[in-house]
């Protein structure tokens, strides 16, 4: 071994930890260290790779000693049970001052267990989002770091120089501590989740109800994708759809088997917001979208005794911009969803985290970068205490411009028998929000019927249950404890 120092490690050289090690090793000033498991992964890096001069070690022990101290070790390896094996070697190895930085897909309730854990050793513990895919990861993904304030002294500087780059901004920012950086990376593939649905819905629209095929749709959307619509999304949305199946010369789109998979981060953000009692309605029914999409058994029942369905409603040329202006309020909506569920998070864990720079280091490296984002940023500006996105002016406004396409195309869709679930989602919480007075009055007097929970008053303070099963008149009561 050299007596040669490497200023950062990877540990775990699958496709995204190879890759980031190369986008480490490009940046000026960095020296790179690299161990996995299997020597003979190490080995293909360094073989396909001599020009980014890794430090290579067969054993953890040999990675550690090739670190310069204070040591900085990021782990990409499988989250769960290979994370905390990894993490264990590290610990037994490094001193106080040292930092581990997992960058996997870690829950981020493991990564705020690890950091509690780890923490008494004086090594400090850093869960980490780290957004792009494989290609990100070479090339400049979007970072969340979580973790302490100090640790982020010297990995920030590590991070942003590898980091996707916006309007010359690097993508990453402390997000807060312990878990905080896991926790908006999850909301984060949630919000994608929301997202995909949201334009896989537009495109079915456009197909079905406007008659347009995939090749004429992916022209749509790459129109869409010159004006308040762009994204990364839209754009390889298209690209999907220009797609011919080389063997059929079909769309593409029409080969490929209609049962979407989904790999978890979805379903986490449902969960947790659920327990944060947070709407989060567009994220949710997406992912079961994608559940439906993948019960063949259950499709195949309906289909066999629904054979009748609705016609088709007629539409003329102006639909394509009506699911354009659903489209954006439904994202409007997902996404001011999402960032409801930042903040109970941030709330309930006890993270000072900054909106609008969390929708600034998504512009860039990331599965939902978007211009869209800068008008998130630019409304956390103006006032960041805004109680919901859809209060900020320019998105009230745009989905005030938008709210009577939106309601025609939702409207089109149910009679047509075109499944909206995102859209006709937001619409409702839209109108949820929008409307004075909800039917929640009815299931407060039904709680009280059954369960004796009580209910407010809307014209005086207390709370009070009514006698229902005795003579129903009403008394003052305490809160219902069940
Ligand atoms: P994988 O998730 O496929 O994991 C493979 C790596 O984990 C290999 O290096 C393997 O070593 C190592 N490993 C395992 Br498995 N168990 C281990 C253990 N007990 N001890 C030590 N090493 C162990 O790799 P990946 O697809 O490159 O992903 C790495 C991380 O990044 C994951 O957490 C993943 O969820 C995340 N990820 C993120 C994105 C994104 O867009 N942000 C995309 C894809 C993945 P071996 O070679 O010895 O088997």
């Amino acid at each position: 071994m050299s007596d040669q120092k490497a200023n950062i490690g990877v540990v775990g050289l699958a496709v995204m930890g190879s890759n980031l090690a190369r986008n480490l090793a490009s940046r000026e000033g960095n020296t790179v260290a690299v161990y996995n498991r299997t020597w003979a992964r190490t080995e293909e890096l360094i073989t396909e790779h001599p020009e980014a001069g890794f430090i290579a070690s067969e054993s953890i022990d040999d990675f550690v000693a090739s670190l310069a101290t204070p040591r900085t070790a990021i782990i990409m390896v499988q989250a769960g049970k290979g994370t905390d094996a990894v993490i264990s070697q590290l610990v037994e190895r490094f001193e106080p001052g040292d930092i581990i930085m997992d960058g996997g897909n870690a829950n981020f309730h493991d990564t705020i267990r690890r950091e509690k854990e780890i923490s008494p050793t004086g090594i400090h513990f850093v869960g980490t989002g780290i957004s792009g895919g494989e290609e990100g990861a070479l090339n400049g993904p979007s970072i969340m770091p979580g973790g302490s304030v100090e640790s982020y002294k010297t990995l920030g500087p590590i991070l942003a120089s590898i980091a996707a780059v916006a309007e010359g901004e690097p993508c990453v920012t402390h997000v807060g501590t312990d878990g905080a950086g896991h926790f908006v990376k999850m909301i984060h593939n949630g919000i994608e989740y929301a997202d995909m649905q949201l334009i896989a819905e537009a495109y079915d629209l456009l197909r079905r109800v406007g008659g347009l095929e995939p090749s004429a749709i992916a022209d749509v959307f790459t129109e869409w994708n010159k004006g308040y619509l762009e994204s990364y999304l839209i754009e390889i949305t298209a690209e999907v759809l220009k797609q011919t199946d080389a063997a059929t010369g079909k769309p593409f789109v029409d080969i490929v088997l209609d049962e979407a998979g989904s790999k978890g981060t979805g379903v986490w953000t449902v969960q947790n917001a659920l327990d944060l009692g947070v709407p989060v309605g567009g994220i949710a029914e997406a992912v079961f979208a994608r559940a439906v999409s993948s019960k063949p058994a259950q499709r195949a029942a309906v289909q066999s005794v629904v054979t009748d369905r609705p016609e088709v409603q007629g539409v003329d040329a102006s639909f394509a911009d009506d699911v354009s202006k659903a489209l954006y309020a439904s994202k409007v909506v997902a996404y001011a969803q999402g960032f409801d569920a930042i903040i109970a998070g941030a709330e309930k864990y006890g993270w000072q985290i900054d909106k609008g720079n969390i929708a600034k280091i998504w512009r860039g490296g990331c599965i939902i970068r978007a211009q869209f984002l800068n008008r998130i940023v630019d409304a956390y500006a103006e006032n960041a205490n805004i109680a919901t996105l859809l209060e900020a002016p320019y998105f009230a406004k745009a989905v005030a411009e938008g709210e009577a396409a939106w309601r025609r195309v939702v409207s089109t869709a149910a009679l047509s028998g075109v499944p909206v679930p995102g859209f006709s989602s937001a619409l409702s919480y839209f109108d949820s929000l929008a409307q004075k007075r909800l039917p929640a009055a009815l299931v407060q007097g039904q709680r009280d019927f059954f369960g004796a929970h009580t209910y407010k008053r809307v014209d005086k303070p207390g709370v009070f249950h009514t006698l229902w099963s005795g003579d129903r008149t009403e008394i003052e009561t305490e809160p219902s404890t069940h």
